[in-house]
């Protein structure tokens, strides 16, 4: 954050809030952005701002407020955040204050945050609608500070305030912009997929028969913030043997030995943006027949699944696709047996893959929108972006071939919907068997 920070992507969401609300009746937005959390005893976690609050203002404070008013004549944007304080600099850092805010991320006005709550009911008194998020949660929506300014101005009615007599979830419109992906936004996915894409060829180089899960785990994280990244975007899975079949395992603490797979689940996040890619190798360099079997099995399945990702189709058809994709390959290789009419009226697959192939990626590694808007499956769009994470996981039982015992396998990248098809911008992570065993049989030591 420096000389760098462009507001311009940021002022235009609010210019979209803004004109959005001025449509449907004018009035004011509230949007808070998360709160401090207690980790233990006098020690915080680390701060993460709100998704929503950050998404409209690339503020990264906390205790900060914005403030959207709708009105025709002066639309305008105010941010409420922490004055300067040398002291408490001294303790905690770097405080911007409202007026190098208002500043360096382009509101028309700012205000120490201990100012909302006195300002606050005069700027809603005039009975124009409401727009926030209650319910999100408790500090993030502002609950208190609305709560406070409406009875303040139902008290004043005398003095002609007028309390707002309609409420907007601000949510609705704010979900369905953060599900269409503007160009700053994809700079930035496609930068946290890079970096993750170098973490896991690092990860892939680091492991070998006799090291732990959690030796991963750490050339993971040295990845991710040596090139800059806040941390991880979620607790990285690093799942070998068995623990492959357990969908989010993070204890990441065994030892791993030849002969099994390595499942990797992990992204990073980058201002605010998350990566999530999935590959799955052989712990000693070289696929088992039936792990090479399953494994192009559910790479088939990706490939079914993003020829099935474009303009026009439905969420749900990189599913149907991976999943038609599956049942034929577990008949050929016996795991399934009986009619494949039985089998899909039944479901038995799901016992192999009990996930859906992907969810939105955005700002939360589980994005915002909704994914049956109207009671049906949304239709993608161009600038949508999604993981497509199709997998197969086989648990040790009597009616199965013990070769395929504790194979799980997910192979998963990053999509954007592009206009006629879409991009997986993670694919460039070693995928194929042939890109994998190369990979590690280069990084093993020689002996
Ligand atoms: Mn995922």
């Amino acid at each position: 954050m420096s000389t760098l920070f462009d507001p311009a992507p940021f002022r235009a969401r609010r210019a979209r809030v803004l004109e959005h609300m001025q449509k449907n009746g004018g009035g004011v937005a509230l949007v808070a952005t998360a709160p401090e959390r207690m980790r233990n005893r006098e020690t915080a976690y680390a701060y993460r701002f709100d998704s929503y609050f950050h998404y409209l203002t690339g503020f990264a404070e906390p205790q900060a407020t914005l403030v959207l008013i709708a009105d025709n004549n002066n639309p305008r944007s105010i941010l409420f955040c922490r004055e300067k304080n040398a002291e408490r600099e001294t303790w905690e850092g770097f405080r911007f204050g409202p007026e190098a805010a208002a500043a360096q991320f382009a509101f028309d006005e700012a205000y120490a945050c201990n100012e909302l709550a006195e300002r606050l009911p005069a700027l809603i008194a005039g009975g124009q609608p409401l727009w926030c998020a209650f319910g999100h949660e408790d500090e993030a929506s502002g609950f208190e500070a609305l709560c406070a300014a409406l009875i303040a101005v139902r008290r004043n009615g005398r003095a002609g305030w007028c309390a707002p007599a309609t409420l907007h979830d601000i949510r609705h419109l704010l979900d369905e912009m953060r599900l269409i992906k503007d160009e700053a936004e994809l700079a930035l996915m496609r930068r946290a997929g890079a970096i993750a894409r170098d973490a896991h060829i690092r990860a892939m180089r680091a492991t070998r028969p006799g090291r732990y899960e959690f030796e991963i785990e750490a050339e993971l994280l040295h990845a991710f913030r040596a090139a800059g990244a806040t941390g991880p975007a979620y607790t990285s899975i690093v799942a070998s043997g068995a623990n492959a079949c357990t969908l989010h395992y993070v204890a990441n603490d065994r030892q791993m030995h030849a002969g099994e797979l390595l499942l990797i689940d992990a992204g990073c996040e980058l201002e605010g943006y998350a990566s999530d890619i999935t590959r799955t190798f052989p712990v000693s360099g070289r696929f088992s027949p039936a792990q090479r079997a399953i494994y192009e099995l559910v790479l088939a399945m990706q490939h079914a699944a993003a020829r099935a990702t474009r303009p026009g189709a439905s969420f749900d058809a990189p599913h149907e696709a991976a999943v038609d994709t599956l049942i034929d390959g577990l008949m050929d290789l016996k795991l399934l047996t009986g009619s494949r009419a039985e089998i899909v009226d039944t479901k038995r697959w799901q016992r192999f893959y009990m996930h859906r192939t992907g969810h939105w990626l955005g700002r939360d590694v589980h994005d915002v929108g909704a994914y049956r808007p109207h009671d049906a499956p949304r239709t993608l769009a161009a600038g949508m972006t999604l993981t497509i994470e199709p997998g197969c996981y086989i648990r040790a039982a009597a009616d199965i071939d013990p070769a395929f015992h504790d194979i799980g396998i997910r192979i998963e990248d990053d999509a954007l919907v592009t206009p006629d098809g879409c991009q997986l911008y993670t694919a460039d992570t070693p995928k194929t068997v042939a890109e994998i065993e190369t990979l590690m049989q280069s990084a093993q030591p020689t002996s």
